[in-house]
């Protein structure tokens, strides 16, 4: 039987020596400053063989970027066949085989095959792709070699924003059963997704203003470009934030993640009442929509405002189809994590009738909760997330079980829809299609779907502490169980506050924790979010120059 190739793994693992840091495989994957990782990826390679030969040599994917962090960081993580987040239980083998010492390599290698009876004989496929950042060609290289040193067989797909990857990985791994998922090439992509929206806005109503599309600096902005041939001319983009040379551009004052935390339209970005516009982030798997209102106040649509757009028209339109599976009427659940705005949970529950899970923070967690309703759409606020669509959803609507005209349209919608819909991932650029489908379809502008609640005012603060991982959540962390007595004193001031929610957790991808608050005004969301942040400041371990707007108690 074929075995390790125990010189050939330690030759290649001298060649990429271990920095003295300690690396933990966290929420989105392996994330540091870009030229700390080398050791990181070359290893990462030898995992993505073996997590391949694990699955009867099904394709894994890789896929380097650091996401909305600026050009210095970057990171890794891997991707499961069906475009999933990696399992769970394997973040422990990727973080043990990071941090052995260089000569140790092989035998952790060995140690993994024995813990998953991995058989070495079974061959490996993996590709991999990179986001445009400065260190990417250098970080692949070395992942290469990894691949390369275990005998994998591995295809370097380029520059790729993460859902491309998600979707290549797909469809490599579908290619030739009933589940096919596309052409597994960057063509196949866009063809797909282009044809569906050129067939879905055949129903649209609205006549949208150019909308201005802002890249971030980053990989979204030439792979937008690239789509535009596809996308037909119902609606006419016009892009903005392109640089992709020089590096310090990217996510700078720009992106998704800027929209979003300050509330504000990027810089270098022209917006008068009327204009409408969307912010990609760095590697396009998140996207924000906003425009300006007639009397110049700034008016944002997060993660949230799209999944209460999208849960509700598919209800309807299902509804309106008097669709059924064979298990009943359509199950459509909405999952969110404690950051979505409670008035958006209230929508979702009330209004429209959905049942709504909250997860803690991360794909990983959203994306398997979805898997269980025939239609999960998954929101982070900061604008991740997509929809999964079960089989026997698809196959009902395709049936076209619908008798009046209203019906057929409807279902071809849907139809149209899960074609649209990347559902490997989320996928900023997809997402902004479907949105644009379902606003065109129901005749609505940016500001009509603005109306479907009103939003509770919120706010998130930074706290810098000795120790982050001395706080410990649970309840979809919503309440902090360690320190003891922090939620206690949490909750003492939530009581003081009409609609008062604030929770605190660890951050997992930097060295803080994270404060949130929501109340029934500005003031007082301000006042909560500023008292919970010195309460977790003053008392459990605050370090670094306490910020002057901490309210002491
Ligand atoms: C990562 C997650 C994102 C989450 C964020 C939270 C993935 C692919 N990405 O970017 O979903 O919102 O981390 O960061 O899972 P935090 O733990 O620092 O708040
Ligand atoms: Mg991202």
């Amino acid at each position: 039987m074929a075995s390790i190739p125990t010189e050939q793994v330690k030759d290649a693992s001298l060649k990429h020596p271990k920095p003295n840091t300690t690396f933990t495989y966290g929420t989105a994957g392996f994330r540091l400053k870009g030229d700390l990782l080398d050791s990181v990826m070359y290893r990462m390679g030898l995992l993505a063989v073996l997590r391949s030969k694990k699955l009867n040599s099904k394709v894994i994917g890789a896929m380097v970027t650091a996401s909305h962090n600026p050009d210095q960081d970057n990171g890794v993580k891997l991707v499961d066949p069906l475009g999933e987040m990696l399992e769970q239980s394997w973040e422990l083998h990727a973080t043990h085989l990071a941090n052995s010492a260089d000569v140790d390599v092989p035998s952790v290698l060995a140690s993994i095959c024995t813990a998953e009876s991995i058989s070495w004989s079974a061959p490996a496929h993996v590709v991999v792709a990179r986001d445009t950042r400065s260190t990417g060609p250098k970080l692949v290289g070395a992942f290469l070699d990894g691949a390369r040193a275990a005998g994998g067989d591995v295809t370097d797909y380029g520059v790729f924003t993460t859902p491309q990857l998600h979707y290549v990985v797909r469809a490599l791994n579908t290619k030739g059963t009933p589940e096919a998922y596309g052409v597994p090439t960057e063509e196949g992509y866009y063809k797909k997704i282009g044809d569906a929206f050129k067939r879905i806005m055949k129903f649209g109503k609205t006549k949208f203003p150019t909308i201005h599309v802002d890249g971030a600096n980053g990989v979204g902005a030439p792979k937008f470009k690239a789509f535009l041939p596809y996308l037909g001319d119902s609606v006419s983009f016009s892009a903005f934030n392109e640089d992709i040379t020089d590096f310090s551009k990217l996510n700078n004052k720009c992106g998704a993640d800027f929209v979003k935390v300050q509330q504000k339209q990027p810089e270098n970005f022209p917006m008068t009442p009327g204009t409408y516009g969307v912010s990609l982030d760095g590697d396009a798997d998140r996207v924000i929509f906003y425009f300006v209102k007639k009397d110049g106040t700034f008016r944002m649509l997060d993660g949230d405002t799209i999944a209460a757009l999208l849960a509700s028209t598919v209800s309807q339109l299902s509804q309106l189809a008097s669709l059924t599976l064979p298990s009943g009427s359509p199950r459509v659940g909405v999952v969110q994590t404690a950051y979505a705005n409670g008035a958006s949970t209230r929508y979702l529950r009330e209004t429209v009738r959905v049942p709504v899970s909250m997860v803690p923070t991360g794909v990983k967690h959203l994306h398997h909760e979805a898997e269980g309703f025939d239609v999960g759409i998954y929101f982070e606020a900061n604008g991740h997330g997509t929809v999964l669509f079960s089989e026997g959803f698809v196959k009902a609507v395709k049936e076209r079980g619908g008798k009046t005209p209203e019906q057929l349209a409807a279902l071809e919608f849907l139809e149209c829809l899960t074609d649209v819909i990347n559902q490997a991932v989320g996928d900023a650029i997809s997402d902004m299609l479907a949105v644009l489908a379902v606003l065109a379809y129901k005749g609505w502008s940016f500001e009509q779907w603005g109306e479907l609640y009103t939003e509770v005012p919120n706010r998130q603060e930074k706290v810098k502490v000795a120790n982050r991982l001395a706080f410990k959540t649970t309840n979809a962390e919503q309440e902090l169980v360690e320190p003891v007595g922090s939620q206690d004193r949490i909750n003492a001031e939530v009581a003081k506050y009409k609609n008062g929610r604030s929770f605190v957790r660890p951050s997992g991808t930097e060295d803080i924790v994270r404060v949130y608050a929501e109340a029934d005004t500005r003031e007082n969301c301000d006042k909560l979010a500023y008292t919970v942040a010195g309460i977790i400041f003053d008392h459990y371990g605050g370090v670094g120059d306490r910020p002057a707007h901490f309210v002491k108690n």
